[in-house]
């Protein structure tokens, strides 16, 4: 009984403390309702099942990150599996492009070999089946300090627009700062397409 109360402590307490750093971390987590308890319940709940890739598209997974595939896309290992992952709300020049090997360089540096954390906004994956997700590496925001550095552009994808006003913002300051890829003015196409 003892045993089954401190047990029952230890869990109330965990999931409080996991509460809270996720809402530190993470203001937007609440519902439109502003209840926490669903996604809490819900993280809870695909902690205690064996995971299926069905499941990926769950708020937040940690994931290894095995091979950079240019700017914006990465393979990881995420329970045992292989899966390529595109950062959404940004892009960076393609292989045939100005800037791709620096761009590619600026992901490697950030992302690879690392523990990352993915972090969906509404869309699971793209048509391609990529999951579409923001990577954090602790508290560096990748997807952010690519359009910072000048390697990404600011693009939006719908539904996915959480962050989409922030990256247009810094994508400005970027450009005005002749950071990067903005040296190439590869971003000034209007080709969100990239
Ligand atoms: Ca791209």
């Amino acid at each position: 009984m003892k045993l089954f109360i401190a047990g029952l402590a230890t869990g109330v307490i965990l999931t409080f403390s996991g509460i809270a750093f996720l809402e530190n971390t993470y203001p937007s987590i609440r519902g439109a309702d502003g209840n926490i308890f669903s996604f809490a319940s819900n993280l809870y709940k695909s902690e205690r099942t064996a995971p299926k890739p069905s499941e990926y598209n769950r708020d937040t997974v940690t994931a290894n990150v095995l091979r950079v595939v240019d700017g914006d896309t990465v393979d990881i290992e995420v329970y045992g599996e292989r899966q390529r992952v595109r950062y959404i709300g940004v892009n960076t020049p393609e292989r045939n492009e100005p800037c791709y090997e620096q761009a590619t360089q600026a992901n490697i540096d950030l992302v690879l070999g690392k523990t990352v954390r993915l972090v969906r906004d509404k869309s699971d994956t793209d048509r391609y089946g990529r999951l579409l997700r923001y990577l954090f590496v602790d508290e560096i925001f990748v997807n952010k300090v690519l359009v910072e550095q000048g390697h990404a552009e600011a693009v939006l994808y719908n539904p996915d627009e959480q962050y989409y006003n922030l990256f247009r913002d810094l994508e400005v300051a970027a450009k005005n700062a002749r950071l990067g890829c903005h040296l190439y003015d590869i971003f000034e196409d209007g080709n969100p397409k990239r």
